[in-house]
């Protein structure tokens, strides 16, 4: 008898001790008030590492790199064949390839057309394109285009796998404002391995706007791509995603930016533009400048804000961009100043000239609009309610794991619908999973109830949802076929956490 009352004592103290510290994960990580004050910029909890599991599983903590300082590498500016009707053709080859990474043996990546990464495909709003793609490699893959509106059958999600030795030739007309894209691989179940082994490349799209605005566009002088990701290097220097690997996501304690390790950029005492794609696997960044001053995101996803926000900290979940403008006019030569993720620098800007021009006066020298975006309609009850759940190799979308055979949603050309993306929070408290929507550009309506932070009120095709959120969006598909909807850590999507809509 008395045996049984200790039983039944200990039975009650671990069930309340289970409720309690549910109760206490939950309260950590639902804290969305902290997760997004409605200035600017969004930024989790102070002291809270966005890549620390809510379940206490180990990520991989970035250190600062001993490599010697190189200058960052640019991505060649991809050259087109204008035809006589005004298209243009550009032809991209992914290939394998070895790439001088690191002091010692060269690394084995892959590339497009070139050993690492890809070169930067400038499109014009308006413009016919032509693009001819080539699969060198010994294994399958698949091109996509991360944020253009494209129909079904030129996106490259995982119904359209280019085989070894294969090629596909891609057509169709640029359908959206100046914006930084990018295009990776997405063929089903493999695009985290292609993408960690250096396929990953950047699309500009410029237009009369992006023309005519006084922002500096001088490529590689005062405007530098900056494509972002973490590389765990082997005692030989090579890459091994498989033991690498993490079903949460596949992180390292190396940043390389545009394929350099500890890099830096010269430039003058001017404004500088830096175009910032997270193309990380899994790794959720939290940049700032290394002397903490104020610099100004002018660009999301899709392109311009309407308007510069001035911002100390900026936070890009894998597949997001932001251009931000870095004023330097007050350094002077010799000075530098660090892009930073936490404490470890991603690309240091290094003064070498002064510039000739007048210094003007802040904020009045960027322009104060640079885009007419309208709000979004958030009145209405939502068309859609979408639930990511889960975590490692568990993830799912409805409960439900990716099938290719199956259509998870229905929705018509041309009709405008509110979406509600929900991130179930779960007993071990859930993990920040970057939702991405393919063929579109949409606009953010709220969080959790609240007006979305001002560098999201601009177009977007990917977000953060935290452990418990619920999140808005205005989407209207301009092409009719079908489009993935999924996780942006790569290892969740090859692991099923994807969804299809069939757009008629
Ligand atoms: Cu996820």
């Amino acid at each position: 008898m008395r045996k049984q009352t200790a039983v039944t004592l200990l039975a009650i103290s671990i069930l309340l001790l289970a409720v309690v510290s549910f109760v206490l994960v939950r309260q950590i990580d639902t804290g969305t008030s902290g997760l997004f004050p409605s200035q600017s910029g969004r930024m989790p909890e102070m002291g809270m590492n966005p890549n620390m599991g809510m379940g206490g599983e180990v990520t991989t903590e970035l250190v600062t790199s001993t490599e010697k300082e190189k200058e960052l590498a640019l991505p060649p500016l991809l050259e087109g064949t204008l035809s006589p009707d005004g298209s243009i053709s550009y032809t991209i080859v992914a290939q394998e390839g070895s790439t001088q990474l690191k002091e010692g043996n060269p690394t084995q990546t892959y590339g497009y057309n070139g050993s690492l990464l890809g070169p930067v495909i400038r499109i014009r709003s308006g413009q016919k394109v032509n693009i001819q793609t080539e699969n060198s490699m010994d294994v399958s893959t698949s091109f996509h285009w991360h944020g253009l509106k494209v129909p079904s059958n030129v996106d490259g999600g995982p119904h359209n796998p280019i085989e070894p030795g294969e090629a596909a030739n891609l057509q169709f007309t640029v359908n959206q404002g100046a914006s930084t894209l990018w295009f990776h691989p997405h063929a089903e179940g493999i695009a985290g391995e292609q993408v960690y082994e250096g396929l990953a490349g950047l699309i500009y799209i410029e237009d009369e706007n992006s023309d005519t605005l006084p922002l500096p566009k001088e490529y590689g002088i005062n405007d530098f791509p900056v494509v972002i990701q973490d590389r765990f290097f082997e005692r030989d220097n090579q890459l091994d995603y498989a033991r690498a690997y993490n079903p949460d996501g596949t992180y390292g304690d190396t940043l390389v930016v545009n394929g350099t390790i500890n890099s830096y950029i010269e430039v003058k005492n001017e404004k500088v533009r830096l175009r910032l794609l997270n193309g990380s696997n899994a790794r959720n960044y939290q940049f700032r400048l290394s002397d903490n001053s104020t610099f100004y995101q002018i660009a999301s996803d899709g392109g311009f804000l309407n308007e510069p926000i001035p911002m100390e900290n900026l936070q890009l979940v894998p597949g997001e961009r932001a251009e931000i403008i870095v004023d330097l006019s007050s350094y002077s030569t010799g000075e530098k100043i660090k892009l930073m993720e936490e404490n470890v620098p991603v690309l240091a800007l290094t003064i070498t000239e002064e510039t000739t021009e007048e210094p003007t006066e802040e904020p009045s020298s960027l322009p104060t609009t640079l885009n007419i975006i309208s709000k979004g309609d958030d009145t209405g009850n939502p068309d859609k309610v979408i639930t990511f759940s889960g975590m490692g190799h568990m993830v799912a979308i409805d409960g439900k794991r990716f099938d290719m055979e199956r259509v998870d949603l229905r929705a018509k050309v041309g009709t405008t619908e509110v979406w509600e993306i929900d991130n179930a929070p779960d007993m071990m408290g859930g993990m920040i999973h970057p939702f991405h929507l393919h063929g579109v550009q949409f606009k953010v309506l709220s969080r959790n109830g609240n007006p979305p932070p001002a560098n999201e009120q601009g177009w977007k095709d990917t977000i953060a949802l935290y452990p418990g959120d619920s999140v808005r969006i205005e989407v209207t598909f301009p092409e009719k076929g079908i489009f993935m909807y999924h996780c942006h850590i790569l290892e969740h999507e090859d692991n099923g956490m994807m969804g299809q809509v069939l757009v008629e």
